[in-house]
C-alpha cells in the first residue's frame, strides 16, 4: 500500500538515503572547518520555512548542545519583517539558510538580504546544487539522494537534519556524536520492520480526530514536522507544545479523542513522571516514543514504541520522526484522502 505512493515510498526508502549523507558532508567538510574557524561568529542563525524552519529548530539545538555556541532558530519571514531585533550591524553571523527545494521565497530573499545588510557568511543546506540557495552559499551541503516527488518533505526533512548533525559533530570535534549519526542508517530500518504495522494499527483502532504533539530540547522540531504532516497530508488541526507547557491551559481540551504523541527524552526526571500521571488521567489516547520505557513510566498509556537505539536524544530525534510520519499518511489514507495530492500546497512556495 505505502508504494502505491510517492510519499509512502519516499518515508520507506529513508534507510538509503540517509546511508549517503555522510558522504555528501564528507566532500565539504574542509570548507565547513574553515567557514567555521575563521569567522568569530557572535551568533549562529539556523533558518527556513515550513518543514526547513522546523529543521532549523532541531538543527539549531543540536548545534548548540555540540558546539557549546549561541545559536538561534527563525523562519526566514522573521528576518524580513523585523531584522532589527535579531541582527545588529557590528556582528558577525553564520546564517545556515535550509531548503529543500533551494528556491522558497523568503529563504532565498533572507538570504540575500543579510548578506548585502550585515556581516554574514552562509552555510546553505538543500537537495539541489544548481539552486539559488545553494549558489549564493559560501560553502553548501547538498543532498541530491533526498530529492523527493511527492509534495510534502519527508526523507528530505531527515537527510538534511542528519547532515547537520554530522556537521555539528565535525565543528565540535565530538567523535562520539559522529558515530551516533552514523548509526541512523541501519538504526532506522529496524525501527520501520519493527513499527510500520504497529502504527498502521494504532491509526486504524483509534477513534480520534485531535492529535497533539509534545517534545522539548532537540525533540521539539521534530514535534512540530510530526504535527505538520497530519496538518499537510490528512488535514487535521494539530497543537504542537514543549512537553510541560501541556498541563499550563492546552491540557483543557482533552478528551477520549485526543491522542498525544509524546517524544520523551532518555532522562528520569521528576517532572516527566508527574506529568505523564496527570495525562494518563485525562482519558486520553498516549503515543508514547522512547528509548525505552521504564517502570515508572509504565502507566496505562496505549502505545509505547520503544527505538532502542543506545543514542543520545540528540541523535534519537531522527528515529523518532519515521513513526509520526507513518502515522500522518496511514491518517490520511484512512480518511480517504491522497498523500501525494495535499490540499492548497505546492513544492514550493513562491511568491
Ligand atoms: C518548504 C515548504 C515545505 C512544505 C511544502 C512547500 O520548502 O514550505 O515545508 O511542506 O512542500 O515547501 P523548502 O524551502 O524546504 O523547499
Amino acid at each position: 500500500m505505502e508504494n502505491e505512493y510517492f510519499t509512502g515510498k519516499e518515508i520507506l526508502s529513508q534507510p538509503e538515503v540517509w546511508a549517503e549523507v555522510e558522504k555528501e558532508v564528507d566532500k565539504v567538510k574542509k570548507n565547513l572547518k574553515h567557514l567555521f574557524s575563521s569567522g568569530d561568529y557572535n551568533k549562529v542563525i539556523f533558518t527556513g520555512c515550513g518543514s526547513s524552519y522546523y529543521l532549523a529548530i532541531a538543527a539549531g539545538r543540536i548545534f548548540s548542545h555540540l558546539t557549546e555556541k549561541n545559536s538561534l532558530a527563525l523562519p526566514a519571514s522573521e528576518l524580513l519583517l523585523y531584522p532589527e531585533i535579531y541582527l545588529q550591524k557590528d556582528k558577525n553571523y553564520l546564517l545556515v539558510p535550509i531548503s529543500r527545494s533551494g528556491e522558497s521565497t523568503e529563504t532565498v530573499d533572507a538570504l540575500r538580504k543579510v548578506k548585502e545588510n550585515y556581516r554574514a557568511k552562509i552555510l546553505g543546506v538543500s537537495c539541489y546544487g544548481e539552486s539559488t540557495l545553494v549558489k549564493n552559499s559560501d560553502v553548501a551541503i547538498v543532498l541530491p539522494g533526498a530529492k523527493e516527488k511527492s509534495v510534502v518533505m519527508t526523507r528530505s526533512f531527515t537527510s538534511m537534519l542528519m547532515s547537520l548533525g554530522f556537521t555539528s559533530s565535525i565543528l565540535a570535534d565530538k567523535i562520539k556524536f559522529y558515530q551516533e549519526f552514523q548509526k541512523l542508517p541501519d538504526l532506522a530500518r529496524e525501527v520501520i520492520d519493527r513499527y510500520k504495522k504497529f502504527c498502521e494499527e494504532a491509526i486504524q483502532t483509534s477513534r480520534c480526530d485531535k492529535f497533539v504533539y509534545l517534545g522539548s530540547g532537540p525533540l521539539y522540531g521534530i514535534a512540530c514536522e510530526g504535527s505538520l504532516k497530519m496538518k499537510e497530508m490528512a488535514n487535521l488541526s494539530c497543537e504542537v507544545y514543549h512537553i510541560l507547557e501541556y498541563i499550563h491551559g492546552p491540557k483543557s481540551n482533552a478528551d477520549e479523542k485526543t491522542m498525544i504523541f509524546l517524544l520523551l527524552p532518555e532522562r528520569k526526571n521528576e517532572y516527566l513522571i508527574k506529568f505523564l500521571k496527570e495525562i494518563s488521567s485525562l482519558g486520553v489516547q498516549i503515543f508514547i516514543e522512547c528509548e525505552r520505557i521504564t517502570l515508572d513510566l509504565k502507566n496505562g498509556e496505549k502505545y509505547t514504541l520503544e527505538v532502542n537505539s543506545g543514542l543520545s536524544d540528540y541523535a534519537r530525534g531522527l528515529l523518532y520522526m519515521i513513526p509520526l510520519q507513518l502515522v500522518a499518511f496511514y491518517n490520511t489514507l484512512k480518511r480517504d484522502l491522497n498523500p501525494d495530492k495535499p490540499r492548497n500546497l505546492t513544492q514550493v512556495v513562491r511568491y
